[in-house]
């Protein structure tokens, strides 16, 4: 974690590099682009194959779902339901503030896909199932290789036995697409500063308030999504009164700010509910680690309001499907993304290029990552928690402080 840590250091560094190399020579810093245009057809060229993997091995390892019984899919559904919320609320959110209007960058034509307008939304739900799935894969059609590797995960575990060799291969292909990643994220800084300094150099200043804006709009609807819907879920479904709740989880709300790491704050969670919010063992040892990478609510918000800061600086406007895009990418790759340091940059390319708009963007919104890192991890594991206080309390395995005795002896059980 401390690596990817000082990555994302990194690149706030090579972010303010770029901002003073783009003051001082201007327009003529563009000499740099190439090192921008070389960092993101990496992203590009690690999007398909990640995608596949690690959604294949995310769904697999979700189990079947006749074995996830309802304990299982309340989860799931949990977590799908309020990352489509999520989601939503980063889209108005940013329609709301609107964080990149004035501030037109004009990203080039040829950096956006075509998204084809005149489709309806059945046309293009009906899309995402690909007539030829190694076509999908070949073509970087993202929703429809989400919906293949679903699929195959599904399959996999309905499976069982034979389908394990497969399952064994997807396994390490994810670790190589993480390690592929990481080596490509190592490349950042140089990416960000070839991305960032030119767009200073043409602009100015006036960059940089746009950036302020949309720190903000993700620090504001991050707050609205966790006090407006994980209050009223852990009150009417988990029994539970929503100040005792925040009190309960911020030990681990603390640890996920600093890390930026849902992954690396899964020890603080468990602890968490089960001492303070009175989650049973059994639940939290389930609900807590599939979170930590299935359910990623902050990301999703950070999803939705930097499509819209994208759209706006590159002069775009998104069309309802670009928008059903949207959600759609964010709930379902959520499903596969790590929960670690700058997941959701990875994610936002996705995202983008599902939408079909242009990943120059991204350099811009990557640049101060690390502080909407912060505030999107904080909500993923809030979130984790919230739902472990749902389920808990719909099982009736929620220790309130009338029953803590017996909520003790199920600690030395
Ligand atoms: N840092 C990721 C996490 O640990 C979230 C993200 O990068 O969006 O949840």
């Amino acid at each position: 974690m401390k690596l990817k840590d000082n990555l994302l250091a990194q690149i706030f560094v090579a972010f303010a590099i770029a901002i003073t190399l783009g003051l001082i020579f201007g327009p003529a810093i563009e000499v740099v682009e190439p090192l921008g245009e070389l960092f993101l057809r990496l992203i590009k060229f690690v999007i398909a194959p990640l995608v596949l993997a690690s959604l294949v091995v995310g769904i697999a390892s979700i189990g079947d779902p006749k074995q996830l019984g309802r304990i299982g899919l309340k989860t799931v559904t949990y977590y799908l339901v309020t990352s489509a919320i999520a989601v939503t609320i980063g889209l108005s959110f940013a329609f709301l503030i609107s964080p990149g209007e004035g501030l037109t960058i004009g990203i080039p034509e040829e950096g956006s896909v075509e998204v084809n307008e005149t489709e309806g939304v059945i046309a293009t739900l009906l899309n995402i199932i690909p007539e030829n799935p190694f076509a999908a894969l070949a073509s970087g059609s993202i929703l429809q290789i989400i919906f293949f590797a679903i699929f195959l995960g599904l399959a996999i575990t309905l499976v069982g036995k034979p389908a394990e060799p497969v399952y064994r291969f997807f396994e390490g292909f994810a670790e190589i697409m993480y390690k592929i990643t990481g080596i490509i994220m190592w490349l950042a800084p140089l990416g960000i500063i070839g991305l960032v300094a030119p767009v200073v150099g043409e602009y100015g200043l006036s960059v940089l308030l746009p950036l302020l804006k949309v720190i903000l709009t993700v620090a504001i609807a991050c707050i609205v999504h966790a006090v407006v819907i994980y209050g009223l879920a852990v009150k009417t479904f988990g029994k539970t009164n929503p100040l005792r709740f925040f009190k309960g989880i911020t030990p681990a709300a603390a640890v996920a700010f600093s890390t930026c790491s849902s992954a690396g704050t899964l020890p603080v969670t468990m602890k968490n509910t089960q001492e303070n919010l009175g989650v049973s063992r059994r639940i939290s040892s389930f609900v807590l680690p599939l979170g930590a990478t299935l359910n990623m609510d902050g990301t999703a918000i950070y999803q939705g309001i930097a499509v819209v800061f994208i759209a706006q600086i590159s002069g775009l406007e998104l069309s309802i499907m670009q928008l059903v895009a949207v959600v759609l990418t964010t709930v379902l790759a959520s499903i596969g993304a790590a929960g670690v340091p700058g997941a959701g940059v990875i994610m936002l390319a996705m995202v983008l290029n599902a939408a079909g708009m242009p990943l120059e963007g991204i350099a811009l919104v990557a640049g101060i990552d690390r502080i909407l890192d912060m505030f999107r991890t904080t909500v993923n594991v809030v979130g984790d928690a919230s739902a472990a206080v749902v389920v808990a309390g719909s099982e009736g395995e929620l220790w309130t402080d009338a029953t803590v005795e017996e909520r003790d002896d199920d600690f030395e059980s």
